[in-house]
């Protein structure tokens, strides 16, 4: 398939299916904990600073944000887990609903921070996302942080919770203006 980019919008917000717009474009789901950089890869990937809302204070989005792609793609970015266990409640069934019953769910973008060995909840979605058979592209965020030494550490990083085999995967930095031409490739291959 091949992508523009051209012009973003902000379609809806959702806390269940009834909610959710009525596209039958491919969707993209972006996943991962709170503060990974989900909000700000949208942003960057749509060049469009503070379409989709980020935030130092993490766990705010509690809902589920649709936004659209020159009629071409429906880009989801879901509530992020790991924040606060209260709030971490409604997430699990608002999630696992969304994943299970969106017909027009063809991609999952995992996001993992580049600096940190992923948490135990990033190893149990890792698996789920596996278990369900859902196609997945791993983003590792925020590698503006790392020296080039400790980005050859990341293919063992994924192994750890993908298992044997390596999930496509890109180096990202959405400060940094960095993978966001070889993410919409991998994006456009995978679809
Ligand atoms: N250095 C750096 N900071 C980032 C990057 N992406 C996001 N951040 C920061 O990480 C924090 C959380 O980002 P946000 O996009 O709101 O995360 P979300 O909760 O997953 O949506 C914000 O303070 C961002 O400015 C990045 O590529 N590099
Ligand atoms: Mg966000």
């Amino acid at each position: 398939m091949r992508l523009t980019f051209h012009e973003p919008r902000f379609l809806t917000s959702a806390t269940e299916p009834s909610q959710y717009p009525h596209t039958h474009l491919p969707e993209i789901a972006i996943i991962g904990r709170s503060n990974v950089g989900k909000s700000s890869l949208l942003n960057h990937l749509f060049r469009h600073r503070g379409l989709a809302k980020t935030s130092r204070v993490p766990g705010k989005t509690r809902l589920i944000n649709f936004f659209c792609i020159d009629n071409q793609l429906v880009f989801v970015d879901l509530p992020g887990y790991g924040f606060a266990k209260k709030q971490d409640e409604g997430w699990g069934s608002m999630i696992e609903t969304y994943l299970t019953q969106r017909e027009h769910l063809r991609l999952i973008l995992f996001l993992l921070d580049s600096r940190h060995e992923p948490s135990e909840l990033d190893k149990q979605m890792a698996a789920w996302l596996q278990h369900l058979h859902f196609r997945t592209i791993v983003v590792l965020t925020k590698v503006d942080k790392l020296t080039k030494s400790e980005r050859t550490r990341h293919p063992g990083m994924i192994l750890k919770i993908f298992g044997e085999q390596l999930p496509p995967y890109v180096e990202y930095s959405s400060t940094h203006n960095e993978g966001r031409n070889e993410l919409i490739a991998l994006i456009g291959k995978n679809l």
